[in-house]
């Protein structure tokens, strides 16, 4: 019948007795209701993302899902920035989170810097904070404070366990370069001085 097989009418075998325009117009709907949460969800993820903290100037956005590893003793140690630190044994066996990204912080240094420009130098750095990482037996859960300073490249220069399971990482990064002075990029006193 041609009402029934243009979907004016329902087909009387059709159990819902719903006709093809309506079955089709609900489809849609659905497929319209499916698109909208997927862009809420997108657009809910991009709202967290700005208010994040990247840091002064959001400096460290660029520098998001990126990984920094070094060598120390029995360990490799991994600096995930915004994301996590880990400690993995160059023996094997599992890995161990040194904390979570919490916040940023400014700490005040007086260390060395070596000929090639590698180290913190003396004034107020800035630090990020790993909480909450992996719990440490008779002690805290691990945390790692990652104190920042000028550098041609991303490079973890040292890392010690200040207290017991208590880590620092001193870390070299032109993300905390001033800006407009590409000439002294590479020393370690040269940092974002409006901070
Ligand atoms: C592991 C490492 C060390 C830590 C001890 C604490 O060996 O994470 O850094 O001091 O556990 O038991």
């Amino acid at each position: 019948m041609w009402a029934i097989d243009n979907g004016l009418l329902a087909s009387p075998a059709e159990t819902t007795g719903e006709s093809k325009v309506v079955t089709d117009a609900r489809n849609r709907l659905t497929t319209a209701r499916n698109e909208l949460n997927a862009h809420k969800t997108s657009l809910q993820t991009h709202e967290d993302d700005l208010k994040k903290d990247y840091g002064p100037e959001d400096v460290f956005r660029s520098l998001k899902d990126k990984c920094v590893t070094q060598d120390s003793g029995e360990y490799t140690y991994e600096l995930c920035w915004m994301g996590r630190t880990t400690q993995k044994p160059k023996k094997g066996g599992s890995n161990t989170g040194m904390g979570n990204f919490a916040r940023f912080e400014m700490v005040s240094v007086d260390e060395e810097v070596s000929a090639d420009g590698k180290g913190l130098g003396s004034g107020d750095r800035i630090a990020m904070k790993f909480e909450n990482g992996q719990h440490c037996w008779n002690g805290p859960s691990r945390s790692t404070t990652v104190i920042l300073a000028c550098a041609e490249k991303d490079e973890i220069w040292k890392i010690t366990e200040e207290e017991k399971c208590v880590y620092r990482m001193d870390v070299g990064t032109p993300a905390v370069c001033a800006p407009d002075d590409g000439s002294n990029q590479g020393h370690a006193h040269q940092q974002k001085d409006e901070l």
